[in-house]
């Protein structure tokens, strides 16, 4: 039985004092919700103030990025230690923003979800295809691959506990949302590709969410096909009204 996950990314949403006020209207909308886990991931900045604020509820935390290192003259840069000193559960990783903008590689990836399971951080794997190699045919090729080599060398204890997010990158903040049917095709498929990773167990573990314009009215269809199992939510996660309703979609 798999818990679904329901995480909102912020992206580069909210200061420190819109985090806790966010935080405090969430605590008290998803008071009592049980059956599901509830993750934010806010900016850096605002992760010291948010797990203070936490404590003692049902939401936890996660980081939207981290280095590989544990540290080092990487400026700019955050290590897992300091993520998980700071009461970090998960980490968002290879984002397709990061992958576009800041050119993280599939090699990058994988360096950073070992460093994460060596600190007991649960990553969240992002993948996804863009429109023109979905229209191209492509979308099995593209994502599978980009499992391959963002998951290669883990063991099948590793790859049971973390996280897997499909998100097209033609849905990711553009209102178009992959129709539930679609997203739970990819989603069986990178389960299948799971399975020959590390095993029929493993990928019947593991949790595969679905991301990319992911709001109210589209949750409940997405979240109730039987290979998506919860949601990675941007735009929709900054307002406390639709990122509970999106929650409670997945009861
Ligand atoms: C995809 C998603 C969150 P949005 O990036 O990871 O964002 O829900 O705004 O499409």
């Amino acid at each position: 039985m798999r818990i679904p996950l329901l995480a909102g990314n912020w992206k580069m949403y909210k200061t420190v004092t819109e985090a806790v006020e966010f935080v405090r209207g969430l605590k008290e909308a998803l008071a009592g919700v049980q059956g599901v886990e509830v993750a934010v991931c806010p900016p850096f900045t605002a992760l010291h103030a948010v797990t203070r604020e936490l404590e003692g509820s049902n939401i936890v935390l996660g980081a939207q990025n981290m280095h590989h290192a544990e540290e080092g003259a990487y400026t700019g840069e955050i290590s897992p230690v300091m993520l998980k000193e700071i009461g970090c559960r998960y980490v968002i990783l290879g984002h397709s923003e990061r992958r576009q903008y800041f050119g993280e590689s599939d090699e990058d990836v994988n360096a950073k979800v070992k460093a994460a399971l060596k600190h007991g951080l649960v990553p969240i794997v992002c993948v996804g295809e863009r429109l023109e190699e979905r229209e191209a045919g492509h979308t099995e090729r593209v994502v599978g691959a980009q499992v391959r080599r963002s998951l290669a060398g883990l063991s099948s204890a590793e790859l049971a506990g973390l996280v897997v997010a499909y998100e097209p990158v033609w849905a990711i903040g553009t209102g178009r949302t992959a129709s539930p049917e679609d997203a739970q095709q990819v989603n069986a498929f990178i389960r299948c590709l799971l399975a020959e990773m590390g095993g029929q167990e493993a990928a019947r573990q593991v949790r595969i969410q679905y991301g990319g314009s992911v709001k109210p009215e589209n949750a409940a269809e997405l979240l109730g096909q039987p290979d998506i199992d919860g949601a990675l939510v941007g735009g929709a996660s900054l307002k406390v009204d639709s990122f509970a309703a999106i929650v409670r979609a997945a009861l």
